[in-house]
């Protein structure tokens, strides 16, 4: 019998309950984990969570609770174990001698994602740069398969340990990696300037919230969209136009909760499209639990980009999907995020917008489509008629 299909690694995750933070928040952080785990093409077995002071300096949780994990694990032949938050190099190292099996991070996990994931050499340059910085602290004697990529013999210097080889390599490769990301970049800038004028707007938000299926909405393009974390990573960009103003739609990478630094870094050029527009969409899943936190963690991400001043419409998707539980009006204990209708959500969302205007959409049933696309021509002829004040030829119909 030929087995079509290869087993799916068996993981648990680990996540820890700190001073300060809520039980609630802690477990849609680690549906979060559980999600990316599956993308990645792992099982999620079981969760352990642990309500403590501050992470555990020598095992990030404590001693007896990686002891019932340690159990678990042998009793489950469970593949790997997944923690919420990086861990420091020896953390790493006291786990994985605890606990037997592969030790990821959150942020190893992204990085896995990210490297499976990246189609294009300039996506996998980036992703391999991030991949070895990340990995450099955090080299251990059980690594050691380096020299293979560089051909092997003859490389190790007399004296030096098979760890320092490794380093030396790594060091070596990141060097190469940063050059040949320095070429790519020029010449995407390049590109980029011989784009001409054209107002440039572009797509940004949490991951998995839509961004790709309304570029499919407003461009008639077949961008890559499905349930899954980043589906999306490699910036597309399409011209749009909507009445008869034309202007560059952008697609790019989605931003998630402790988004990698390393990543962040390396995937600069990606997300200089980005940086350089003229106008964001930022795109909310309206329908998701935790959609306010994303929007502060989106918003925090721009700021690190240096993109938050930009002009920004607020685009809440998947309204069909959302839902609420309505609450008795004698019911008076405190009003929960479920509680909210989407009529509550619009007023105060469009309340706190401030200069930013707000819309409420359905890609996929498309409600409320065209309501989006006045809005979007409405921002985007602001800034064209700003930057060619004598050209108005653009305007004779409106949408
Ligand atoms: N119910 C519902 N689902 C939607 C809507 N818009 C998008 N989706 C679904 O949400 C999932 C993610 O959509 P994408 O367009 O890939 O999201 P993205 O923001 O580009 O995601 P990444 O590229 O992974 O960051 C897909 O399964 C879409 O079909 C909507 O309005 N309603
Ligand atoms: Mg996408």
């Amino acid at each position: 019998m030929i087995e079509t299909e290869s087993r799916r690694e068996k993981a648990i995750l680990v996540g820890i309950i700190c001073s300060g933070q809520d039980e609630r928040d802690v477990e849609d952080y680690l549906d979060e984990l559980s999600f990316l785990s599956e993308t990645a093409g792992a099982e999620p077995l079981k969760r352990f969570v642990q309500r403590l002071e501050a992470p555990n300096p020598r095992t990030f949780v404590g001693t007896g609770k990686i002891e019932e994990i340690a159990l678990f694990i042998s009793e489950n032949k469970v593949d790997i174990a997944i923690f919420d938050d990086e861990l420091t190099p020896s953390q790493l190292r006291n786990i994985e001698k605890a606990l037997g099996c592969r030790i990821l991070d959150r942020t190893n996990l992204i990085l896995d994602i990210f490297a499976h994931r990246a189609r294009t050499s300039h996506a996998r340059t980036q992703v391999e740069l991030a991949q070895y910085q990340y990995l450099l602290p955090r080299l251990t004697g059980l690594w050691t398969h380096l020299e293979r990529q560089r051909g092997g013999i003859g490389l190790r210097g007399p004296g030096e340990t098979e760890i320092e080889t490794d380093r030396r390599i790594i060091r070596e490769r990141i060097a190469l990696l940063k050059t040949q990301l320095k070429k790519i970049d020029t010449q995407m800038a390049t590109q980029r300037k011989n784009r001409g004028k054209m107002v440039r707007v572009a797509l940004v938000g949490y991951t998995n919230v839509g961004k790709s299926t309304i570029m499919n909405l407003l461009s008639k393009s077949e961008v890559f969209a499905e349930n899954k974390l980043f589906a999306t990573l490699d910036t597309t960009v399409r011209k749009v136009v909507i009445g008869n103003l034309p202007f560059l739609l952008s697609d790019t990478v989605g931003f998630i909760r402790k988004l990698p630094h390393d990543l962040v870094e390396s995937f600069k050029s990606t997300l200089d499209e980005v940086r350089e527009s003229d106008l964001l969409l930022h795109i909310v899943d309206i329908s998701h639990p935790i959609f306010e936190e994303q929007i502060k963690i989106v918003n925090e991400t721009l700021k690190e980009l240096g993109s938050a001043e930009k002009p920004l419409i607020v685009i809440f998707n998947k309204i069909d999907a959302f839902s609420y539980t309505a609450k008795d009006e004698y019911d008076l204990t405190p009003v929960l995020r479920e509680n909210y209708s989407l009529t509550d959500l619009k007023k105060t969302w469009m309340a706190a917008g401030g200069e930013n205007k707000t819309v409420f959409i359905s890609a996929k049933t498309k409600e409320n489509a065209d309501e989006l696309r006045r809005v979007l021509y409405e921002e985007v002829k602001k800034i064209h008629i700003k930057r060619y004040p004598y050209n108005d030829f653009l305007f004779e119909t409106e949408v």
